[in-house]
């Protein structure tokens, strides 16, 4: 396993639109793990690939307090169970230190790839909800940002910018 090197916003690179995966094979797993433990070094609930640069449909999720529950998804589509908006701050290891308010769908259905090649489905709602919509945000190369005013997102953009060397 190996801890990556996540890209912060407003790299260009978290814009690239993410491909399906082909076949689960030893890259796709190999990534899979790396994920994970980049994902609970910087303390994170979700990681997508986008963020460490790797552009495939690819996303670990952990929303146990234990962190040991990961959930892998490949390929992952959503529908939407509940469209009522439920609203929830939402923090990023692509954006550190800022937590915005964001209304997203209250209850969606997953349907993913697991790492043994199995397609399964999952009801979430809550934490888990907004982990999943967050992270198939990145796979299409959009951020939680995105929902915020230009202000804002400029306002993040230009302190991002200050403290961290990132390539635009
Ligand atoms: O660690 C994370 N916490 C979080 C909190 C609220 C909503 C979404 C998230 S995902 C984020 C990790 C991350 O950047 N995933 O892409
Ligand atoms: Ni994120």
């Amino acid at each position: 396993m190996a801890v990556l090197k996540i890209l912060i916003f407003p790299d260009q690179r978290l814009r690239t639109v993410a491909k399906d995966v082909l076949e689960i094979n030893d890259e796709v797993k190999k990534l899979s793990s790396d994920l994970l433990e980049t994902m609970y070094k910087g303390n994170g609930i979700g990681l997508s690939a986008t963020q460490v640069n790797v552009h495939k449909k690819v996303v670990v999720i952990d929303v146990s307090e234990e962190k040991n529950s990961p959930l892998f998804l490949i390929n992952p589509k959503v529908e939407i169970l509940d469209p009522e908006e439920k609203i929830h701050s939402e923090g990023c290891l692509s954006v550190p230190g800022f937590y915005e308010e964001v209304k997203r769908p209250r209850k969606i259905k997953i349907t993913a790839i697991d790492l043994d090649g199995n397609e399964f489905s999952i009801e979430a709602s809550d934490l888990l909800s907004v982990a999943v919509q967050h992270e198939m945000d990145h796979l299409e190369g959009r951020i939680f940002l995105d929902f915020l005013s230009n202000l804002k997102r400029q306002r993040i953009k230009q302190k991002l910018l200050k403290k961290f060397k990132v390539v635009v």
